[in-house]
């Protein structure tokens, strides 16, 4: 078998370089754990930026993966397969919606929902046709399409990729003053995440969600929720909207939907909203899959079973106030929810990638964002004397 560094350099040789990964190859992985070529252990501080928060090869998500390719993988949606309603129904009553439409990765769930919110302008609310406005905020992460490209504030996402799309106005993330004045007779949606990950697990200020909401219905638009990263559990609670009490008209989800065994995604939304889909309106090959469905269906069965949401929230709430007690050499602060936290690091204590690679040696991995930040995102299923280890290396680090 190749050892890291041959499979690093072939790698290197043939894939785009649109990454600068840590160099360790993984080869293997179970619940919290990853092992690299030559069999060293890690902990998995990342989870694949939230999509394993069940634990990598959860048995019962891969039980079903293995029972359900031996009946069937694909049917498109041309026909009807026995696991999509199943799942839809499964999906709708966890999240408290009547209607879902399944998708694979978190961007193309992210346009669906975009396409859903100007239809119903459109087709409900009376926008005139071209001039729908969707709000978003500044510091975005919702994918890497075109469309979604368009209102990054992020000029590497952008640089070098237009014409954009249009109709879209970007307002500071957190500032409720700024969305309200954003609103027009146009409005049809306000998108946003309700933690942002890629800005460095960023919590909106108490009470901004709120505002929101009530903006939203004042405006007659749409409130969309991009939990793709937030979602199942990750929070600490099974949906991050549940802290501030309010209920999005729209929910995006992706990542852990499939406990990181296949790219699924979804959006819920109300009868109305969803009724403006006729067919042929949008679709996609393997969205809604028999196989995705399936292993989506155990996936939710694991979060709920396990009540992965609460062990976030204990976990996460001890762990975090014990990084806090690190702050004032190198950690300036730690922030986040649940087992979605972040250390800030200070100016002085210069960019956060060498701290991410002595973490590697020592048997940890995480991944810096912004120079100076490091996430903070292990499977939920971690064990507490995993993060006693975890807590010791970071002490080591960055103590
Ligand atoms: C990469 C970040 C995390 C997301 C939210 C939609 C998507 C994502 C809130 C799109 C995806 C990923 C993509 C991944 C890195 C990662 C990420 F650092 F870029 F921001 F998780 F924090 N909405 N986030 O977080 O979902 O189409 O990728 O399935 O390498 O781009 P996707």
């Amino acid at each position: 078998m190749a050892n890291s560094r041959e499979i690093i350099e072939i790698t290197e040789k043939y894939s785009a370089h649109n990454y600068h990964p840590l160099p360790v190859v993984i080869s293997r992985a179970e619940g919290a754990y990853v092992w690299d070529c030559e069999g060293k252990k890690y902990l998995d501080f990342l989870s694949a930026y939230s999509a394993v928060n069940q634990g990598h090869r959860h048995p019962k998500i891969i039980q079903a993966l293995v029972e359900q390719a031996g009946r069937v993988t694909l049917t498109s949606r041309a026909f009807h397969n026995d696991q999509l309603g199943p799942f839809l129904k499964e999906l709708c009553a966890l999240a408290g919606f009547p209607k879902a439409l399944p998708m694979n990765t978190g961007a193309e769930a992210v346009e669906t929902a975009l396409k859903l919110a100007r239809k119903w302008g459109y087709k409900v609310k009376g926008v005139p046709d071209g001039q729908a406005e969707i709000i978003c905020c500044g510091e975005n992460f919702h994918g890497r399409t075109i469309s979604i490209v368009s209102f990054s504030t992020d000029e590497q996402y952008r640089d070098g990729f237009g014409p954009f799309t249009p109709g879209f106005k970007v307002v500071p993330y957190g500032d409720g003053a700024a969305l309200e004045k954003a609103f027009t007779k146009n409005t049809v949606a306000f998108l946003v995440e309700p933690i942002q990950g890629e800005a460095g697990v960023v919590v909106p200020p108490e009470g901004y969600l709120k505002k929101a909401r009530a903006l939203c219905d004042k405006h007659r638009a749409l409130f969309i929720a991009d939990e793709i990263q937030t979602g199942l559990g990750r929070t600490g609670k099974m949906f991050c909207f549940e802290h501030e009490g309010i209920r999005p008209d729209v929910l995006v989800l992706g990542k852990a939907i499939s406990g990181g065994v296949l790219p699924v995604s979804a959006v819920l939304a109300s009868e109305e909203q969803m009724g403006v889909f006729k067919p042929g309106d949008h679709g996609s090959t393997f969205g809604g899959c028999p196989i995705g469905c399936a292993v989506a269906r155990a996936a939710l069965r694991v979060l709920v079973e396990e009540k992965l949401a609460a062990r976030a929230a204990e976990l996460g709430g001890r762990f975090k106030e014990r990084l806090a007690g690190l702050c004032g050499k190198k950690i300036e602060s730690v922030r986040g929810r649940g087992l979605l936290l972040a250390m800030v690091l200070k100016k002085s204590a210069g960019p956060a990638r060498p701290y991410c690679e002595q973490l590697m040696v020592r048997g940890m991995l995480c991944k810096e964002t912004h120079q100076h930040i490091i996430r903070l995102a292990p499977p939920l299923v971690i064990g507490e004397a995993d993060l006693d280890l975890a807590f010791e290396h970071i002490q080591a680090t960055l103590g």
